[in-house]
């Protein structure tokens, strides 16, 4: 049964990954059908440009019930063109499902997204085999569940403890085999809560933002402003909080007009809530994602630091006969993504002058322009759509 406030219950945020059209988007809907909140179908999920290619590009976050948790759920992108809209969908979650169809088996992206999940914090992971509609052949399924583990194992989470549900998005969104979707369920509820601070000073990464700054011509918005999305890391983000915007360049000062959650406008958001909060004072254009939301004069940005790397391994990429594995040298200057920031850097190699893919290497890296790096779980660095080496801060600089 569901409490009477559901607001009340603690907050779960998940991500969904998995290597492209093996079900994310049809399990999302056939979750909706098994839990609090307005049921809605895999064509309600996708916009209309998503749509038209028959694949997710944004991504999207569902709010929904269970009997113990409130559930923020991000459908991720599976297609490899749109792994950075993955990655900032996953600087927002606590766990992830890991969806794998069992007519293809694990793919090159289910291996990248769960590579993206541990390199920003996620520790727990659920695996949903999908589609055994086409196949129900016992022993294939257990093949399909053997190389998962493995392959959870290799990618630093808990293989052997993970929980393995066999089902069908397809039949549970037509409400014919719900049972592995209750079990689904049954295991976010189980899922570990994080512990967040809501009483120190706020930190809010901005994820997305919207445009409100032309809106008080048509009557929309009061004051000129930005809307800002993302989820709170830690403090209350309060209506008519004067704040400012850290990252990315001058820190730029404003007041936040209104708060909401979803479609609610509330007067205060404590950590852990998504918020969109409509900024007022800054202009769109003076606004990236990345930058972060913070009490002033609290956040202080970085822009060198020392980190330890781990290079993607060659083998991680059974079918790039096109594109030779990376090594890495002084001087390569990849993209870097930390919290929901998307940066070019310039890496220098201390211990060695070349690293090979695989490989475990101490490096200085040096941001094009400053962030805040305090507090991060970790970092990525890809070049074009391929993903180098994961890393952790091992010392901020200056
Ligand atoms: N037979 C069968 N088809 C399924 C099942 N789940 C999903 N499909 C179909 O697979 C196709 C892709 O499903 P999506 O849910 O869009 O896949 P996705 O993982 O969200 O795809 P991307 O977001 O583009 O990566 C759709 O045509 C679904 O109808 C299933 O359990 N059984
Ligand atoms: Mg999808």
């Amino acid at each position: 049964m569901i409490p009477s406030d559901p607001t009340r219950l603690p907050i779960l945020a998940v991500g969904v990954i998995g290597s492209v059209q093996d079900g994310k988007t049809t399990l999302a809907a056939a979750l909706t059908r098994v839990t609090a909140g307005p049921p809605r179908s895999r064509e309600q999920l996708l916009d209309r440009c998503e749509r038209l290619r028959g694949v997710t590009i944004l991504g999207k976050c569902l709010e929904y019930c269970t009997e113990q948790r409130r559930i923020f759920h991000w459908d991720c992108p599976g297609h490899p063109d749109h792994g950075k809209n993955t990655i900032k969908a996953l600087s927002q979650v606590d766990v992830v499902i890991l969806v794998v169809s069992v007519a293809e088996g694990v793919r090159e992206q289910t291996r990248e997204h769960l590579q993206f999940a541990r390199a920003l914090g996620v520790a727990h992971v659920i695996v949903f085999l999908n589609m055994c509609d086409l196949l129900d052949v016992p022993e294939l399924l257990d093949l399909v569940e053997l190389e998962t583990r493995e392959l959870l194992g290799a990618c630093g989470f808990d293989g052997d403890a993970a929980p393995v549900i066999r089902g069908s998005a397809e039949l549970a969104a037509r409400d014919e085999w719900r049972e592995p979707l209750y079990a689904l369920r049954d295991a976010l509820d189980a899922a570990p809560l994080q512990l967040r601070d809501a009483a120190g000073p706020l930190v809010l990464p901005v994820v997305r933002t919207y445009s409100r700054w032309y809106a008080r011509y048509q009557g929309i918005a009061p004051v000129p402003s930005t809307v800002l999305a993302g989820r709170i890391e830690r403090g209350t983000l309060r209506h008519g909080d004067a704040l400012e915007l850290v990252g990315h360049g001058p820190v730029r000062r404003g007041r936040a007009v209104q708060v909401r959650s979803f479609e609610r406008v509330v007067t205060e958001l404590a950590a852990g809530e998504s918020a969109g909060c409509q900024f007022a004072e800054v202009p769109p254009w003076d606004i990236a994602a990345g930058m972060v939301l913070a009490t002033p004069g609290t956040l202080a940005t970085h822009r060198r630091f020392v980190a330890r790397l781990a290079l993607t391994r060659s083998d991680a990429r059974p079918r790039s006969t096109w594109r030779p594995p990376f090594a890495l040298a002084s001087g390569y200057r990849p993209h870097l993504y930390v919290r929901a920031a998307d940066i070019t850097c310039t890496v220098t190699l201390t211990d060695a002058p070349r690293a090979e893919p695989g490989e475990r290497v101490t490096a200085l890296i040096e941001l094009d322009v400053p962030t805040v790096l305090a507090g991060a779980a970790g970092f990525i660095l890809r070049d074009a759509h391929w993903t180098v080496a994961t890393g952790e801060i091992a010392e901020l600089l200056d």
